[in-house]
């Protein structure tokens, strides 16, 4: 069915994509409920999520992309931020740090598949869930079909799929799939379901169709099946570990983890696997890296290939990012979101990355994984009740997966037993080990290149044809008893180059013993097959491996902090690759390969008696960076003073509102009615005051960690927290008649009775609520102030409101960038702003003071080095700090907002070998002694880079 419609469609997309968007040829994708298949060859899916809006600099998008692909990963999952593109409706933007076309190509040229997820709702903890704050004022519920609403996603959609179209498989190009929606379990309305899908096939979308549903609930996999809304390839999301970063020895708190079969049509599907976590309680990331780390990795991933047999794998995040401008979602994130991943924020890689290469190499190189099914009885019995296997087979080739680990899931003590197993060639037993926390895929059956593998109790990362032999890179836990036994037509001539290893042959079977130690090398030659280097590694000589194809066919590479590619070039191997710290580098590639070049480098090399090549890596440079001096500041907020001109403010004096909050006061002082949605917003109300007036009572809604300031006539007042998101109510808190109040006695002498007073408000928006539910009164809530009165002992005085935000949206660093501060609507934060007349660096009193310098850097050249800025000493509750890195709005300091005290200047916005521009915009609500003593540090330093 799928194919007819493949032709169906793919006639029609055809005629509409230009022929200049093709980049490759054109394939077809199909699936059935094993795995998906291009052009018929199956394939496991192994996807890491990455969020391009998350790290504004293309040349880092490569970086990262380059990193999938190297640990073995063969997609890539992007979600799309509609609110990224999109300042107002029907305006739209895809030029530089949003230019999704160049994003696409630059997948397809690492070689990663792409999941494509332009929601219209994503969630991702950023701003709106991806939904862009305008939408607030449209009338029809979000996320329905409702009219309204319904122009809205479809305006967005017909502006995304064009582009997502011309980059699928089915035109050359890398998109895969395309996910419609994101969670949608609750309040869901199966018409808006159908529609997302009926208009991506309308623009030429004719990959297969996904969704990912949440935890369990599957509603768009089992009870909408067949009707309205159903897709494709439903998926599911899987959270096992929980966000609760500060208590890392956790393991599967949220349950199992495994990824259900929804459908007997469609291979199993795990759509989001978690991989890291949100800082929930602020614990910090390395914690919830801790929480997710390769224990979990192996326990948990391992269960799911083998228990259920999934082959379509994503994983959330395979590289975080960073909250910049005013990207996050305000309740659950600050500004990083490194999310625990296994490649960090500033783009080093982790020992979890050392595990997905593990993992993804052997999905890589293992071909019958692509096609198994459950074994009702496990053929391999543990003779310890404390161990326990599982196994899947391939029907095709027999090959079995047995998946080893402790019976109960939480164990932590070591456990040795003898494995008794049938293999398909024969029955073996054979010693094996589980050291706490962890699992193993032992493999049996197996046709490994020109080599038939009858058992390993090792792990296989990968093999390859090199030069005419089979190399072979197996690995288990230090310490732990290893066997392996090959098939031979006839005794072949073993020799061990290194380690020990114990060889036994006794009809037709070469039997290998060993303890997994270091990396041990046998070469076995003769028997009537072609030669084999095997390779006996341990997890951490293993994971020193990187495998690349070249001209002159794979090759493997360790003693690089990482290897992006590798080219021939006449007989000289060329490596793009990372190095750091001098040593030795090993090559196995054909011996055609006789010379060696690491980037710039001529590397003398000689030849092992593996075969391989051997040479010296040098050491990576260390930057020197400057320190900060020569801070100058300003003093701005001159909106709070009496005479300050808003005539030309936008006049907040509406009396309705498409909001679903109805105002508690008039008029509505909402800032997303008058336009102003992202960042800081000012009000300045105007009254005659009758001299009977005693206090300012006030609510404004800031998302949690806002607040806002006050001032009468030029005197500050004083200040009050916002309120959050529990305050306007949803399905499961009733709305709250005050939220963020804030009451405000008026100090004797500061009223002028019979003329004009002048109430300025300063109130933060910390980004707008997601809309995980489906349900408006949460997604729309208002942002600023909700209610305003001047009260006294003869009632309310009336004011007029004005209201003014930023000054649109900046051309190159998009719509999120800037807010309303008087310095960001005068361009302080821009590196061209003439800052000389400036004083040097004072005090801040209350209200807004900003702090400038420049910086030169000159990083060593070929190399790649992530520079960040830290704050000393504690974030205070009593300033908050918004940081500009040559006009970009890099992220929030101090307010109570975050435990983080480093920022990552990314390399683009950072330029490394030029002057760079700081400017710190200090919102202080008492005197403080100003930003806190500010470094520049280098989270590491690698020869090489993107
Ligand atoms: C799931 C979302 O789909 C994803 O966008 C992101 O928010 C992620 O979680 C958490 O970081 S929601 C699921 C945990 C209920």
């Amino acid at each position: 069915m799928l194919s007819v419609f493949l032709v169906m469609l793919l006639g029609s997309a055809l005629t509409v994509v230009p022929a200049t968007a093709r980049t490759g040829a054109a394939h077809q994708v199909t699936y059935d409920k094993y795995s998906l298949q291009v052009d018929g060859r199956r394939i496991v899916l192994q996807a890491a999520e990455f969020h391009y809006f998350r790290l504004p600099s293309q040349r880092l998008w490569r970086d990262v992309f380059e990193k999938f692909k190297a640990a073995g990963f063969n997609a890539v999952s992007l979600y799309f931020s509609w609110a990224y593109h999109s300042p107002a409706p029907g305006a739209y933007d895809f030029t530089g740090v949003r230019d999704v076309d160049r994003l696409l190509r630059t997948a397809q040229q690492a070689g990663l598949y792409v999941i494509a997820r332009p929601g219209p709702y994503i969630n991702a903890e950023t701003t709106g869930g991806g939904f862009p704050a305008w939408l607030k004022n449209v009338p029809g519920r979000a996320r329905s079909s409702e009219a309204g609403f319904q122009d809205a996603y479809r305006e967005w959609l017909h502006r995304i799929n064009p582009i997502l179209a011309r980059h699928q498989v089915t035109q050359g190009g890398p998109v895969i799939l395309y996910n419609a929606e994101n969670e949608y379990q609750v309040n869901t309305d199966a018409a808006y379901m159908q529609d997302i899908q009926d208009q991506a096939r309308a623009d030429g979308i004719d990959v297969p169709i996904t969704t990912n549903d949440c935890c369990d609930a599957g509603s768009w996999s089992s009870t909408w099946a067949t009707g309205p809304g159903a897709v494709q390839i439903p998926g599911v999301d899987d959270y096992p570990q929980s966000f609760e970063c500060a208590n890392p020895d956790a393991w599967g708190p949220w349950g199992e983890g495994l990824t259900e079969k929804l459908r007997d049509d469609i291979p199993v599907f795990a759509a989001e696997y978690q991989a890291g976590a949100i800082d929930l309680g602020n614990a910090g990331y390395d914690k919830c890296r801790e929480l997710t780390g390769p224990a979990y990795m192996k326990y948990f991933y391992k269960n799911n290939l083998v228990t259920t047999g999934a082959t379509m794998f994503s994983y959330y995040m395979g590289y975080g990012g960073t909250n910049w401008g005013w990207l996050a979602q305000p309740n659950d994130v600050y500004t990083s979101y490194d999310y625990g991943a296994a490649i960090t924020e500033a783009r080093l890689l982790t020992p979890k990355y050392d595990e997905f290469k593990r993992q993804g190499y052997f999905l890589e190189a293992v071909a019958p994984l692509a096609k198994t099914d459950a074994a009702a009885t496990s053929p391999a019995a543990p003779s310890n009740p404390a161990l326990t296997t599982t196994t899947r087979a391939n029907p095709d080739t027999g090959t079995q997966f047995v998946l080893l680990k402790h019976a109960d899931r939480a164990a932590t003590s070591t456990d040795d037993a003898t494995l008794d197993w049938a293999a398909p060639d024969g029955r073996h037993q054979v010693p094996v080990r589980v050291r706490g926390r962890d699992a193993h895929v032992l493999v049996a059956g197996y046709d490994l290149g020109g080599q038939r593998l009858v058992l390993s109790s090792s792990e296989i990362m990968t093999h390859a044809l090199i030069g005419g032999r089979d190399v072979a890179l197996l690995y288990g836990t230090a310490g732990s008893p290893g066997t392996t036994i090959l098939r031979y037509g006839s005794r072949p001539e073993v020799k061990v180059l290194e380690g020990a290893v114990r060889a036994a042959y006794s009809g037709n079977d070469l039997r290998l013993d060993y303890d997994h130690d270091g990396l041990a090398r046998v070469l076995v030659t003769g028997g009537g097959r072609r030669p084999l280097l095997l390779l006996l590694g341990t997890d951490e000589t293993a994971a020193t491996f990187w495998r690349a194809e070249t001209g002159f066919g794979p090759v493997l590479v360790r003693g690089t902090e990482l290897v992006r590619s590798a080219t021939a070039q006449g007989d000289t191997l060329r490596l793009s690759a990372d190095t750091a710290a001098a040593g030795s580098v090993e090559v196995f590639a054909a011996p055609a390969a006789r010379r060696l070049r690491i980037g710039a480098d001529d590397v003398r090399v000689t030849r092992t008696s593996s075969g391989s090549l051997l040479g010296a890596t040098r050491a990576a440079e260390q930057p020197g960076l400057p320190a900060l001096t020569g801070w100058r500041s300003r003093a701005e907020a001159p909106e709070a003073a009496p005479g300050f001109d808003d005539s030309r403010w936008t006049a907040a004096d509406h009396t309705t509102t498409n909001s679903p909050h109805p105002p508690k006061t008039l008029p509505v002082l909402y800032a997303d009615d008058y336009g102003y949605h992202y960042g800081n917003v000012w009000y300045r109300g105007h009254f005659t005051a009758t001299g009977a007036e005693t206090r300012i009572d006030l609510n404004a809604v800031t998302g949690l960690r806002g607040n806002y300031l006050v001032w009468l006539n030029g005197r500050y007042l004083g200040t009050a927290a916002g309120g959050v998101e529990a305050d306007a109510g949803d399905q499961a808190n009733p709305p709250n008649p005050d939220p963020g109040p804030g009451h405000f006695d008026i100090p004797a002498g500061t009223l002028k009775t019979g003329t004009d007073n002048v109430l300025a408000v300063l109130v933060a928006n910390m980004g707008h609520n997601d809309d995980w539910i489906a349900d408006d009164l949460r997604f729309k809530q208002p942002r600023g102030l909700v209610a305003a009165t001047v009260a006294g002992t003869v009632g309310a005085t009336p004011v007029t409101w004005r209201i003014q935000g930023a000054a649109g949206a900046d051309k190159v660093r998009g719509p999120l960038n800037n807010g309303g501060l008087y310095g960001e609507r005068t361009g302080w934060h821009l590196p061209s702003y003439p800052d000389k007349s400036w004083k040097t660096a004072a005090p801040a009193t209350p209200g807004v003071t900003w702090y400038r310098t420049s910086f030169r850097l000159d990083l060593p050249k070929g190399h790649d080095i992530p520079v960040g800025l830290r704050f000393g000493g504690d974030p205070s509750p009593a300033y908050r700090v918004q940081i500009f890195l040559n006009g970009w709005n890099v992220g929030q300091y101090g307010g109570d907002i975050g435990p983080q005290r480093d920022f990552s200047l990314p390399a683009g916005l950072l330029d490394e070998h030029g002057t760079n521009t700081l400017a710190l915009a200090v919102t202080a609500e008492q005197p403080v002694a100003g930003p806190g003593p500010l470094s520049l540090f280098a989270y590491g330093s690698v020869r090489g880079g993107p």
